[in-house]
């Protein structure tokens, strides 16, 4: 297991009172995941979770592997420029949601090709589990990316246990469909609702795959996926499905929302690949937000020694 707590910020980079005031949370933190890191070496596993709040600290997590030492962005920032197009169309209207979205009860289906399908609440999904701290890389086909400290558990523990078939080759995820929750379902075409994702099942089985139900270490908020969310840190943003209620193994690889909104634009795979272009904007570079200067894209998001392998014998800039 790779432990590797994030660096601290340095206080040439506090700006202001409320910036401060999240250093020191977040300090506070890292203090909480070095102990835990210990812990986990002498072999002292902290309980698994009970039941999951609903909002406030997540406790009970440890340092879980490929944490990356970049410095996190804001809790403002992350929180309140958000793409949830279900809590609205720009990146100011989810965040609208953070105290009028409700979370429970919140039912999961799994199913599709598998021995062991079920319906269970959040709290079945996560509790047998062990929540791990992960900060990972954030990168939007938009070209702005973040740095996010998530709170979740591989989604491959989870899914090892519906003891999927030898006809399950890829799986589905798809996010509640209820437009009295989410008002923008009603409102908006960008999507035929609801919003799909998928994963061949090699990428929903690989250890950097995680299931989050928070961040900061804290409960997720809505406008940031609420209750529980896909993320994948080697593709595009778009496949980090957000407020997930049914996962299903299937044998055929299957459309999802980006892809059948504009298949010349988002692939299937979308890894993020700096050496191919989206067709109306360069993938070369990215902003990532709380910088003033552009950084290089990383292949794969600086995730290729992980991933690069499952992706071998394909034509990378075919499978975008
Ligand atoms: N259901 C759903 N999931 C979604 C989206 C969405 O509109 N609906 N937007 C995606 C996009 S484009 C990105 S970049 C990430 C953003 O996650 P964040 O707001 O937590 O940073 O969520 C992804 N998951
Ligand atoms: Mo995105």
């Amino acid at each position: 297991m790779i432990i590797r707590p994030p660096a601290g910020i340095r206080s040439s980079e506090i700006t202001s009172e409320a910036l401060y005031e999240e250093r020191r949370r977040f300090m506070g933190r890292s203090a909480g995941w070095a102990m835990a890191a210990g812990a986990v070496s002498l072999g002292v596993l902290p309980q698994a979770n009970a039941q999951l709040p609903q909002s406030g600290e997540l406790y009970r997590a440890v340092t879980g592997p490929y944490g990356i030492s970049d410095k996190p962005t804001s809790y403002r920032s992350a929180t309140h420029y958000n793409n949830f197009y279900e809590l609205g169309d720009d990146k100011a209207a989810p965040s609208a949601y953070e105290n009028h979205f409700v979370t429970r009860p919140w039912m999961l289906s799994v199913g599709g090709e598998c021995n062991k399908p079920g319906e269970l609440s959040i709290d079945d999904l996560i509790e047998p589990h062990q929540l791990e701290d992960r900060v990972y890389r954030l990168r939007c086909v938009e070209a702005w990316s973040m740095v996010i400290p998530w709170v979740g558990v591989p989604l491959g523990d989870v899914l090892e246990r519906f003891q999927p078939n030898s006809k399950a080759k890829y799986v589905v995820f798809k996010t509640l469909h209820d437009s009295d929750r989410m008002p923008n379902q009603r409102t908006s075409v960008i999507f035929d609702w609801p919003y799909r994702e998928g994963l061949r099942i090699d990428e929903a089985m690989h250890p950097l795959t995680l299931l989050a139900v928070g961040m900061y270490g804290k409960v997720l908020l809505p406008q940031n996926g609420a209750p529980v969310r896909l993320v994948v840190p080697w593709k595009y943003g778009f496949k980090s499905i957000k407020s997930v209620v049914s996962i299903d193994f299937v044998e055929n690889m299957p459309r999802t929302s980006w892809n059948a909104s504009a298949p010349d634009e988002y692939g299937f795979y979308a890894n993020v690949n700096p050496s191919v272009d989206h067709p109306r904007w360069s993938q070369q570079q990215e902003r990532r937000i709380g910088e003033w200067f552009k950084r290089d894209t990383l292949m794969f998001n600086g995730y290729a020694d992980e991933v690069a392998s499952m992706y071998s014998g394909m034509d990378l800039r075919d499978n975008f």
